[in-house]
């Protein structure tokens, strides 16, 4: 589609000398920096030109913020530019897949990596040898953080290329204690039923999921939980699962049932492309450009904002440096690439108002994984699932998480019933920004993991006693039977009502927003992509009844 509701390049007299005045602040700024030992690498991304077009609405991320802010504008009427710094995965490669297969990985597989480095460290006590991949534009991310790893997901849809996708609700107690500004009636009654609607979520059906070889470990898993009066409760979620019916009858590709799911899946995910986008392209008022990396934001003295974006080639090279100049500006990079921007962007003297609030009230959503070992009569399954169905609700206990019960498709009887714990503990982290060494740092240890994983041991070995059941030990580094380093839900660091108004846009700067979960702080009790979309969603009612 050809863009825009862009203005050409600025011609006329008055622009230019606004041009002059930019590059000349922007050659002080450089001046500046350099005095304060900036790398070659950071300098670089202080533009030197003016920009090279204009638009009214600029996006950046495509992710299930970014899109929601997107198709909102569309409907409304409205010209939208979206940026996305990873590809689009529309084309099957040479072996026919769009994604790489658990067993086949390759450059599709990781963002820039030379091997796999999946969640699980060993299996069976012997170290995952994980295989050389050759680095590209992959689709699943593991972001380093210092202590703490982050998968994320690369590409146009973001998070929802790779995740689970399990969309259950929030707890409203949750939503009032996190999010005070926000109405939980109309949250709960207009905005998570819309949030529901739009991503196509729908539930296993019973029969299937009662009968079905696929879903032994979830039932397995069930079953240990209730013998010590646990709650289990089904989740629904944004795979199409009369798609997954036919896949075990082998009517169709299988995908689910073919052990796709965090690298991409080719068939069944109900992935935002094939909601939110869809609806967003299909006015014909929304451009997504792909390996688009947006690196700096600066405010003009009009209320606009120059955004610096690099065109990357496949090894990561920048082909070309330009700046869109925007009238309002959405960020949709994902808790920590909105954070990101937003902070390197301050370093650099680009967002002089921003809040001290940025980069704070961070956290892995209480995340941690860990597995037990079942007796013999107690199989799993062969064949996994990849896509959970079930959870361990124990919010409203003593040991307050909820648990999703997590298939381990490896092909062989693991009698393994396997956990991702959202739990609900009250660490926070803090980002910092490095401006010398180009780089966000966290100040995550293994301490503040420790609340997580009390809460989850607590609750669970509940378990093990009854069924004379141990956890293993045989999946993360050093023996330990519980994840520490790494999250699949990161959470905050432009936390709504503290770092942003009460609606998303940041304060000190209007018509600047964070659409993502950069809003929520820290914790959200369940897997969160529903409450993202559903906060998306109240964002721009706000928005777009003030346009
Ligand atoms: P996100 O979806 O991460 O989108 C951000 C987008 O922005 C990405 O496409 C980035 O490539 C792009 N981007 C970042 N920085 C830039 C930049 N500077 N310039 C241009 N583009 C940029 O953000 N959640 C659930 O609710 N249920 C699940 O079952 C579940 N399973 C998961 C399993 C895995 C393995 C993983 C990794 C995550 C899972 N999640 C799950 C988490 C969920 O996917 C995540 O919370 C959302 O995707 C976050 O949505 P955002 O809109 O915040």
């Amino acid at each position: 589609m050809k863009v825009m509701a862009s203005t050409p390049t600025p011609q006329p007299s008055p622009e230019t000398t606004k041009r002059k005045i930019h590059r000349r602040s922007l050659l002080g700024a450089a001046a500046a920096l350099s005095s304060i030992g900036l790398t070659r690498s950071a300098s670089a991304m202080i533009p030197r030109q003016g920009p090279t077009e204009h638009v009214n609405h600029l996006v950046i991320g495509t992710g299930y913020g970014g899109s929601v802010a997107a198709y909102r504008l569309a409907q409304a009427g409205h010209r939208v530019l979206m940026l996305e710094m990873g590809k689009r995965w529309n084309k099957p490669s040479a072996d026919g897949q769009v994604f790489t297969k658990m067993v086949k990985p390759d450059w599709r597989s990781m963002w820039y990596r030379d091997r796999l480095a999946m969640p699980l460290d060993r299996f069976l006590g012997l170290k995952v040898v994980n295989p050389s991949i050759g680095k590209g534009p992959g689709v699943l991310d593991r972001r380093n953080l210092g202590y703490m790893d982050v998968f994320l997901g690369r590409g146009v849809g973001g998070g929802s290329l790779v995740n689970g996708a399990m969309a259950p609700r929030p707890r409203p107690s949750v939503i009032q204690r996190e999010l005070p500004m926000v109405d939980v009636q109309a949250f709960f009654n207009t905005y998570l039923p819309r949030a529901e609607q739009r991503l196509r979520v729908n539930s296993i059906r019973p029969e299937f999921y009662a009968k079905s070889r696929w879903y032994q470990y979830a039932r397995t898993g069930e079953r240990t939980a209730q013998s010590v009066g646990y709650r289990t409760v089904n989740v629904p979620g944004t795979y199409d699962f009369r798609y997954m019916e036919r896949e075990a009858k082998g009517e169709v590709p299988r995908s689910a049932l073919d052990g796709q799911v965090i690298l991409g899946n080719d068939h069944g995910k109900l992935d935002l492309t094939k909601t939110y986008l869809k609806y967003a392209e299909a006015t014909k008022r929304v451009e997504i450009r792909t390996s688009h990396h947006a690196t700096q934001i600066k405010a003009l003295p009009n209320g606009r904002y120059d955004v610096t974006v690099e065109l990357k080639d496949f090894h990561w090279n920048t082909l070309k440096t330009v700046v869109i100049r925007t009238n309002h500006l959405y960020l949709g990079a994902g808790s920590i690439g909105s954070t990101e921007l937003l902070m390197r962007s301050a370093a650099l003297d680009g967002l002089k108002r921003l809040s001290h609030e940025v980069g704070k009230h961070w956290g892995p959503n209480g995340n941690t994984m860990f597995a037990r070992a079942n007796h013999i009569w107690h199989p799993t399954g062969m064949r996994q699932s990849t896509i959970p169905v079930r959870g361990v609700d124990l919010w409203d206990t003593d040991t307050p998480c909820f648990a999703e019960i997590t298939p381990m498709p490896t092909g062989i009887e693991t009698w393994c019933s396997m956990y991702l714990a959202v739990t609900d503990s009250p660490e926070r982290g803090q980002f910092a920004y490095n401006l010398a060494k180009n780089q966000l740092s966290l100040d995550w240890n293994q301490a503040r993991s420790e609340k997580a994983v009390q809460i989850a041991k607590a609750a669970f070995d509940r378990i093990n006693r009854k069924q004379a059941t141990i956890y293993r030990t045989d999946l993360f580094e050093g023996g330990a039977k519980f994840s520490r380093n790494f999250s699949y839900h990161p959470l905050g660091g432009a936390a709504l009502g503290r770092a942003t108004d009460a609606f998303g846009q940041v304060l000190g700067h209007p018509h600047l927003y964070v659409t993502d979960g950069a809003l929520i702080p820290g914790v959200v009790g369940v897997n969160p992509f529903l409450t993202i979309t559903a906060l998306a969603e109240r964002l721009m009612d706000q928005v777009l009844s003030q346009a």
